[in-house]
């Protein structure tokens, strides 16, 4: 870590990850020499290739614009690189890297075999027109294609890319390569080879993997009152899963505020959230504006105000501080379930472990989104397309996986289950044998 944080001073995510996770391998790290001999963490936390580009579009007004585009190729230990792509005006080589970092061990758990990438550009989404948004992805792909490919590294979408986006670079990937590669990028449209459920699958999966940890913990999620931040692609499956489950959902939430929701999420105020996202404005104002009595705003709030038994990050990184944590806690809340990737800042998850709230962490989570991209692609490669029950089936099972992993690498003498440790060695031992057993590369 000392020599992680002299060489990458600034980059304050990257660093938050890597110590996480070799926080909680170290113990396991220790009782295999052949590890240390290999060097297996130096190599690990490394990322194998980093591209950085230049994209360059012209705007609405006529106006030359130039962002910059990124894909970081983290590991490839146990399958091609895979992993989302950001659009998010915060973007830095240090997101991505910690993006990477966690992807690769997040595929590791899925059970399917995929290495760690991620990517993204400094573009804004908010308040682009949809021909704005179609030129940046067009001359984001000019640059990416010759670094993708079915075997190779498989792209999809993260904050700010969704199916749209995915469509324009589709695309204008085709274009180029002048091949129908569609397990080139996943996410993609159902009439063009993407996957039944893999927009719902992120938020479905997550909702699954809530389910089994709460039954371990003799609870029950029915009846029971949930705040999720954010509204955008994630947000937006967990709340009609959770609703489906019967569960209340009391609050989404936005970079302007928080809305109240007393008498629970309805179907209409889901199939809204769609139409926000598409909006680009990034407002949640909006909900309370389209749905006055039953939706209250308040703005500079977070979800997490609100008195709810369960927590459901869905937003960005560090979204939930120590503070949260504590009021969340004064709240009555009693589970965290981390959908947001990092969504919790390390006090709140010291906070959390330390004060017999449940918690378990986005790699574990959140795994139901890249885990239904790797069966997109498996349909993909055999040109055929599975049904939703067959997907569902299937995601099902591997969110059972994952919670079966936490608890096999995760479980403490008092009987209790430390998921982050669970899932972060589960993780590991995956990608360090396999890192062993392919030789000093
Ligand atoms: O963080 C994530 O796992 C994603 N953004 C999904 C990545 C993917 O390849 O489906």
């Amino acid at each position: 870590m000392a020599r992680l944080q002299a060489k990458y001073p600034l980059e304050k995510e990257y660093l938050q990850a890597v110590q996480e996770v070799l926080e909680s391998i170290e113990d396991v790290y220790n009782q295999h020499p052949e590890f240390e001999k290999a060097k297996i963490v130096e190599r690990l936390v490394e990322p194998d290739r980093i591209f950085t580009f230049r994209v360059t579009w012209i705007d609405d007004k006529g106006e030359v614009q130039t962002n910059t585009g990124y894909r970081i190729q983290f590991n490839s230990a146990i399958g091609p690189y895979k992993g989302g792509l950001r659009f998010h005006k915060a973007v830095t080589p240090s997101m991505l890297k910690f993006l990477g970092f966690e992807q690769t061990f997040k595929n590791a758990l899925t059970t399917l075999p995929m290495g760690g990438a991620k990517g993204g550009s400094d573009f804004d989404p908010v308040g682009k027109s949809n021909d704005e948004i179609m030129r940046f992805c067009q001359a984001f792909m000019l640059e990416l294609w010759n670094c993708i490919g079915p075997d190779q590294d498989i792209p999809a979408g993260d904050v700010g890319v969704g199916g749209r986006e995915i469509g324009y670079l589709y695309g204008m990937y085709k274009k180029l390569a002048r091949q129908y590669n569609t397990g080139v990028l996943t996410g993609k449209g159902g009439t063009w080879g993407g996957s039944i459920l893999r927009p719902e699958a992120t938020g479905f999966g997550a909702l699954y993997f809530t389910q089994h940890l709460l039954q371990k913990a003799g609870k029950d999620i029915k009846g029971k009152k949930v705040a999720l931040s954010g509204f955008g692609n994630v947000a937006w499956g967990a709340a009609t899963k959770a609703r489906e489950l019967g569960a209340k959902v009391v609050a989404i939430s936005g970079p302007d505020g928080v809305c109240e929701i007393p008498d629970g999420i309805t179907p209409e105020m889901i199939d809204y959230m769609l139409v926000m996202r598409a909006s680009n404005r990034n407002k949640v104002q909006d909900m309370a504006d389209k749905f006055p009595g039953a939706v209250k705003f308040t703005a500079g709030k977070k979800s997490w105000c609100v008195p709810v038994d369960i927590a459901l990050p869905c937003a960005f990184q560090n979204e939930l501080s120590e503070e949260d944590a504590k009021e969340l806690k004064a709240n009555g809340c009693w589970c965290c379930c981390e959908v947001s990737n990092m969504g919790c800042q390390p006090g709140a998850i010291h906070f959390f472990q330390h004060n017999g709230i449940l918690f378990a962490p986005g790699k574990a989570v959140n795994a139901g989104g890249v885990a239904t991209s790797g069966l997109e692609m498996t349909q993909n490669a055999e040109h055929i397309s599975w049904d939703a029950k067959e997907v569902d089936e299937k995601l099902h099972f591997i969110m059972k996986s994952i919670h079966e992993q936490c608890v096999k690498y995760g479980t403490q003498p008092d009987g209790s289950v430390d998921y982050v440790k669970g899932a972060n060695i589960a993780g590991f031992m995956k990608v360090a044998t396999a890192m062993l057993e392919q030789g000093t590369i």
